[in-house]
C-alpha cells in the first residue's frame, strides 16, 4: 500500500470533472485503499481520487476518525438521490487547500446511491459531519473547490495565500 502525492490550489489540475467507473475491481480497491492511507496519513477524515491526480468517481471518508476511532467508507459512482431542503453552515477544511478553513452552507441531511468495495450498489442516509464531508468529497469529483462556495472576495483571499506559500516552498530535488 502507498501513501499517493496530493494536489494543492491553485492547481488547475483540482479543476478536471472525473469519470464514472465501470465497476469496483481490484485495481479500483487499491486505489480506494491507498487513498485511505493517505487520507489517514494527512489527519483528513474524507479523499476524492482528483485530488491524488486520478479522475475516477471514487471517494473514501472516516468521520469517526476524527475521534481516534477507525470506520472507513469506500464509494464509487455517489450519487446524491434526496437532500433536505433545510441547509446548515459548517467549517470545512481541504487537504488541498493546507491551512484553510471557511463556513460553508450545505443541505443537512443526504441520502446517496454508490457501489462498494465489493461492487455491490448499496444506499445511505447521512448527516451531520458525515453529510458535509460527503457533499465535500462529491465536490471534487466535479472539480469544485469548497472555495467556490464562498464569495469572489473570500474565495481570491484564500488562492492568493495558497499561491504565495507555493511560492514560498523550496524546488522539489
Ligand atoms: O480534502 C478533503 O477533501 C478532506 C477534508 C474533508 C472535510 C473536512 C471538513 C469538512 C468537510 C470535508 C478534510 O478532512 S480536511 C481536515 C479537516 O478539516 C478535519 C479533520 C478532522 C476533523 C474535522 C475536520
Ligand atoms: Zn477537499
Amino acid at each position: 500500500m502507498a501513501i499517493l502525492p496530493l494536489l494543492t490550489a491553485p492547481d488547475p489540475r483540482l479543476k478536471r470533472s472525473a469519470a464514472p467507473v465501470e465497476g469496483v475491481t481490484d485495481e479500483i480497491r487499491v486505489l480506494m485503499q491507498n487513498m485511505l492511507e493517505t487520507m489517514y496519513a494527512s489527519a483528513g477524515i474524507g479523499l476524492a481520487a482528483p485530488q491524488v491526480n486520478v479522475l475516477k468517481q471514487v471517494i473514501v471518508f472516516d468521520v469517526a476518525s476524527a475521534n481516534d476511532k477507525r470506520e472507513p467508507y469506500f464509494l464509487a459512482n455517489p450519487e446524491i438521490i434526496w437532500q433536505s431542503e433545510t441547509t446548515v453552515m459548517g467549517e470545512e477544511g481541504c487537504l488541498s487547500l493546507p491551512e484553510q478553513y471557511a463556513e460553508v452552507a450545505r443541505p443537512e441531511r443526504i441520502r446517496l446511491r454508490y457501489l462498494d468495495k465489493d461492487n455491490t450498489v448499496q444506499e445511505m442516509d447521512a448527516d451531520g459531519l458525515a453529510a458535509r464531508c460527503i457533499q465535500h468529497e462529491m465536490d471534487h469529483l466535479l472539480g469544485t473547490l469548497f472555495v467556490d462556495h464562498l464569495s469572489a472576495l473570500k474565495r481570491g483571499i484564500i488562492l492568493r495565500k495558497l499561491q504565495k506559500a507555493k511560492k514560498l516552498q523550496p524546488a522539489p530535488a
